[in-house]
C-alpha cells in the first residue's frame, strides 16, 4: 500500500509505547525520530511534523501523568494528530440528478478518473454518461471513447469540433436522459488565463452541480498551491488525488489538501478502471496502522500493560530476585561517566578493577542499546531472561523492535548472567557461605570476562 513506511513507523511507535515498562526520554526521542523521518519521507510539511513532535514530547515528559494513563494518552494523541493531518471526512453527496465537471492540468488523470468514477457510480445504480470537452489534445476524444467502452458507458464526444460549447449544444438533449453526467475538460501546462477563461465559459453554460479538481499525488505538497490557485480562480467543491499508488509523496498531497480545507473525495490507486477509492481519513489511518479504530488501539495498550504484573515484578525485586529490570535500573544510574566504577565498587574485590576511561565511554553507547532492547521486551522476558536463550525468535523480535542487533542482546544476556552470579556470591558472602578470599579470586577471574 501507499505510505508503507509511515504506517510501520506509526505502528512501531505505538507498539513500543504499549510494551514499554518505562516511558523515558530515550524511548520517546527514538519514537519521535522514527515518526518524523517517515512523515518527512512521505513529504508532509516539516512545520506540521515538528508541531506533532512537540506535542508528543510535551505529553510524554509531563510528570503528572503516569503509567497506563500516559501510554493511553500518547497513543490517542498520535492517532488523533495523524487524523488531523489527513483532514476531515467529507463525502461527495450527489443529488438524484447531477453533473460534475472535472478540472485539472495536463496529464493529471482526469480522463482516467472520469471513466473510473463512471463505472463506480453505474455499479451503484446510476445511469451515467460521459461528456468529452477536451478539444485541445488530438487523441483526447479517442481516449475517452476507449475508456468509456471499458466501463460500458456511453461517451458523448465530437472528434472534429474544436469549440467545446458547440459539443455541449450537440448533446444537450440526449444528456437529459442520464442522472449522472461526468464532464471531461481540457487541461493546460499550468493554470493560465486561457484555461481559466475556458473553464468559466463552460461553467456558465453547463452549470454543473460540482466542480472537482483532479491532481496527481506526485506533486506532493505543491498540491496546496495548486488547490489554492484553482479555488481562487474558479470555485471548486473538492479534490480527487490520482496516482496514490506510485509515489512516496502521497502524504504531502493528502496533508496539503487538508491544510487548504479542500475535501479529498476520492483517491486513484492504479491505472486500472476499478482502481479508485473513496477517501476517508479514519479508515485510511486504520489501514496505515493495520489495527482497527482508536478503541482497539487503546485495548492493545491495556493488554500490553498489565499493572498487576508490574507490581509483582517490583515486589520480587524487593525480595532480592535479580531480573533484567534490576539491570535496567542499574543502567539508568550508569548514564553518568564513572558510575560503572561505583557499581563495581559495591562488589567486594572488584573495586580494584579500575577500568580505563575509553572503555567506559564505549560502554555508554552499548548501554543505550541495551536499554532500548530491554524496553522492547515483555514482562515475562524481563523476569526470566532465560527464555530468550531457549527461543531465539524472541531475540530477533526484540532486536528488530529496538533497533539493536541480536549480538548485542546476546551480550546483554551474558552480562546479566555474570552479574547475577556475582550477586549470588555476594549474598553467599553475607551469609558466610563464601569467604572473602574466594570472592576476590572469583572477581579476578571475572575481570577478563565481564566487559564492563
Ligand atoms: N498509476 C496510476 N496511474 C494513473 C492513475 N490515474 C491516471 N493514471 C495515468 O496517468 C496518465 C494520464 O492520465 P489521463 O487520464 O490521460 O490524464 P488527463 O490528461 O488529466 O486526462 C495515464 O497514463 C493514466 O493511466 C492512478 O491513479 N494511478
Ligand atoms: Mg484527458
Amino acid at each position: 500500500m501507499v505510505l508503507d513506511k509511515l504506517g510501520s513507523a506509526l505502528k512501531g511507535g505505538i507498539t513500543k509505547i504499549s510494551n514499554a515498562i518505562f516511558i523515558d526520554k530515550k524511548l520517546i526521542d527514538g519514537i519521535v525520530k522514527d515518526i518524523q523521518k517517515s512523515l518527512i519521507e512521505a513529504d508532509v510539511n516539516i512545520e506540521l511534523v515538528f508541531a506533532l513532535s512537540q506535542k508528543i514530547k510535551k505529553l510524554a515528559y509531563d510528570e503528572t501523568i503516569k503509567g497506563i494513563d500516559k501510554k493511553e494518552q500518547l497513543v490517542k494523541l498520535i492517532h488523533d494528530e495523524i487524523n488531523l493531518l489527513l483532514g476531515e471526512k467529507k463525502e461527495l453527496k450527489l443529488p438524484k440528478k447531477a453533473s460534475i465537471m472535472f478540472l485539472g492540468l495536463y496529464g493529471v488523470g482526469k480522463t482516467t478518473t472520469i471513466a473510473k468514477l463512471g463505472l463506480y457510480y453505474s455499479k451503484r445504480g446510476r445511469k451515467v454518461a460521459l461528456l468529452g470537452l477536451d478539444t485541445q489534445r488530438p487523441a483526447a476524444m479517442d481516449q475517452l471513447e476507449q475508456m468509456a467502452e471499458k466501463a460500458k458507458l456511453p461517451a458523448f464526444i465530437d472528434k472534429k469540433e474544436k469549440d467545446p460549447i458547440k459539443i455541449i449544444k450537440q448533446h444537450e438533449k440526449e444528456l437529459k436522459d442520464y442522472d449522472l453526467v461526468l464532464i471531461d475538460t481540457a487541461g493546460r501546462d499550468g493554470l493560465n488565463k486561457e484555461l481559466i477563461k475556458e473553464i468559466e465559459k463552460l461553467n456558465k453554460k453547463l452549470k454543473p452541480d460540482f466542480r472537482i479538481l483532479v491532481m496527481s499525488a506526485d506533486i506532493g505538497q505543491t498540491a496546496k498551491t495548486q488547490a489554492d490557485e484553482f479555488q481562487k480562480a474558479l470555485s471548486i467543491d473538492g479534490v480527487i488525488i490520482t496516482r496514490m499508488d506510485g509515489t512516496s509523496k502521497a502524504g504531502g498531497a493528502l496533508t496539503a489538501c487538508a491544510e487548504t480545507k479542500a475535501p479529498v473525495f476520492f483517491i486513484g490507486v492504479g491505472e486500472q478502471i476499478h482502481e479508485i477509492e473513496t477517501f476517508n481519513p479514519e479508515t485510511f489511518i486504520q489501514r496505515l496502522l493495520g489495527m482497527g479504530d482508536l478503541a482497539s488501539l487503546l485495548e492493545h495498550v491495556k493488554s500490553a500493560t498489565d499493572e498487576k504484573q508490574q507490581q509483582r515484578i517490583e515486589d520480587r525485586m524487593k525480595e532480592g530476585k535479580f531480573t533484567l529490570l534490576d539491570l535496567y535500573g542499574q543502567l539508568e544510574q550508569m548514564n553518568k561517566m564513572g558510575s560503572m566504577d561505583k557499581m563495581l565498587g559495591m562488589i567486594p574485590g572488584m573495586s580494584a578493577a579500575k577500568l580505563p576511561k575509553d572503555v567506559l565511554a564505549k560502554q555508554e553507547g552499548k548501554m543505550k542499546h541495551w536499554k532500548n532492547a530491554i524496553s522492547s521486551m515483555t514482562e515475562e522476558e524481563i523476569e526470566n531472561p532465560e527464555i530468550l536463550e531457549k527461543q531465539t525468535s524472541r531475540i530477533k523480535r526484540i532486536a528488530h523492535g529496538s533497533g539493536t542487533t541480536t549480538t548485542e542482546i546476546r551480550e546483554l544476556l551474558k552480562q546479566y548472567k555474570m552479574i547475577k552470579e556475582m550477586m549470588g556470591m555476594q549474598s553467599g558472602l553475607a551469609e558466610g557461605k563464601i569467604d572473602q578470599k574466594m570472592m576476590q579470586k572469583m572477581a579476578r577471574k571475572m575481570k577478563g570476562k565481564v566487559r564492563i
